[in-house]
């Protein structure tokens, strides 16, 4: 392998890294050089285990040869192909095997190149579905407090983050209303699967019914499980209720399956997990093991045939990117569709889960520790904030994890674990081994 360059010799000036603390990043930086398997390895060569693989997107862990074969192969094959009006053979073979394994029902692909596309590109085909079919009214958009949708200018309206409203105001797109989160310590704290209480919230959506008219609603957007504001679980009953009121108001229910496609809860989408089919459905990350940037919206046939009745000729959603099904993004999804089935790694979060959450609920009692929630192959810890600093808690020992060779996520104080699928036992307690230890300090 070629020798890494020093970081200590790289200016880090010209890198305005994202979601990052640049300055203090740049003070104190923390690199990583290579990565195998349920590892990185810093320049130096120090390993460190990675509890969120990657983010949330190495589902069947990094450096995998098969998949490193296909997107070279690709490449001498054909580098790339333009998307529109024009196919090539990877792009539909791809489609096809994520059909598959996609829920019931949902039997088209449009292909994008991340979540926040996905997520603006599923919101845009909600809006032009109820046009195409003459239900031009229904332009308003419905989202979730504490809701992670991506970056876009949709992403962020229909998302219920906090930060995000604050610093673009003015930019959210209008007619967009939000459903109340379903977090909610005080009944359902240290749960373990999905929490018993809180149902009803989604009865949320008869309020807004009522104040907008349904006559007006295109879509609901939710995460079937909301990844990156903190792991807030559906509680039970709560996402079929939701399909029930969309159903009865003639609304479109879009889950956004970034983090949930894929595996993450032992199934390949949270859709089949929960036993709620959505109208469509956003996906990312895990489609190319986070190889090559890739995302997808999977469509119901209702939905798309809507689209194929007007003129024959005419394109019939005005919507694409320069690289919508690129050649090697599509090379790398199908070689990590063959690992996920392959090794049954779909549905390896249920074997592989109780270890797991038998782990991570061993942490209640340690200092600071007011919730741990989990499902599948993820996992929330949420600490008691430092009060006047906000999230410095949980950063703290994000830090502490890093030097002792564990990768966590953090949002506000709430440690985030979404391992790669192919975590074993052994793995599931050296992580925690380093875990909890910096809990104890
Ligand atoms: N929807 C959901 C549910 C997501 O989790 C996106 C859309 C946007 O995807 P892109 O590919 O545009 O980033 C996401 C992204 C974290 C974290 O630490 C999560 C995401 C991204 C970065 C960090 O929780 N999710």
């Amino acid at each position: 392998m070629a020798a890494q360059p020093e970081h200590t010799a790289l200016s880090l000036e010209a890198y305005w890294m994202p979601f990052t603390a640049n300055r203090q990043f740049k003070q104190k930086p923390r690199m990583l050089a290579r990565a195998s398997g349920m590892y990185y390895e810093t320049p130096e060569g120090r390993k460190i285990l990675d509890g969120v693989a990657g983010l949330w997107c190495v589902n069947a862990g990094h450096g995998r040869k098969e998949i490193t074969r296909a997107v070279a192969e690709q490449l001498e094959v054909m580098d790339y192909a333009p998307a529109f009006q024009v196919g090539h053979p990877v792009a539909f073979e791809l489609a096809n095997a994520l059909v598959r394994i996609a829920p019931k029902g949902l039997d088209h692909v449009f292909f994008t190149n991340s979540g926040s596309e996905s997520v603006d590109t599923a919101l845009k085909i909600a809006l032009a579905y109820h046009r195409v079919k003459g239900d031009a009214a229904r332009v308003r958009l419905l989202g979730r407090e504490r809701g992670y949708h991506g970056v876009g200018f949709g992403g962020i309206s229909v998302g219920g983050m906090t930060a995000n409203r604050k610093a673009w105001p003015t930019a959210m797109i209008p007619g967009v209303d939000h459903l109340a989160h379903t977090h909610d310590l005080k009944r359902n704290a240290f749960t373990r699967g999905l929490p018993a209480h809180g149902a009803e919230l989604a009865d949320d959506l008869e309020r807004l019914v009522a104040l907008h008219d349904a006559s007006t609603i295109a879509a609901v957007i939710v995460e079937p499980i909301a990844g990156s504001t903190g792991v807030v679980l559906p509680p039970q009953g709560y996402l079929k209720r939701l399909r029930e009121l969309c159903d009865k108001h003639g609304i479109l229910l879009i889950f956004d399956e970034v983090i949930t496609g894929f595996g993450r809860t032992g199934s390949a989408f949270a859709a089949q997990e929960f036993g709620v089919t959505p109208d469509l459905i956003t996906c990312a990350k895990g489609l190319t093991n986070g190889c090559v940037p890739m995302g997808a919206v999977l469509a119901s046939k209702t939905i798309y045939d809507a689209f194929m009745q007007g003129p024959p000729g005419a394109i019939e959603l005005f919507h694409g990117y320069t690289y919508s099904a690129h050649p090697i993004a599509c090379a790398a999804g199908l070689a990590a569709l063959g690992i996920y089935e392959g090794e049954q790694l779909l549905t390896r979060a249920k074997q592989i889960g109780p270890v797991f959450e038998q782990a991570v609920h061993a942490l209640r009692g340690l200092p600071h520790v007011i919730d741990i929630r989990n499902y599948g192959l993820v996992a929330g810890i949420e600490l008691d904030p430092i009060a006047g600093s906000p999230g410095a808690r949980a950063f703290g020992i994000y830090l502490k994890c890093f030097e002792r060779g564990l990768l966590l996520r953090t949002t506000g104080d709430i440690i985030a674990l979404s391992p790669s699928l192919i975590i074993t036992p052994a793995h599931i307690e050296e992580l925690f081994g380093i875990l909890s230890q910096a809990l104890k300090e």
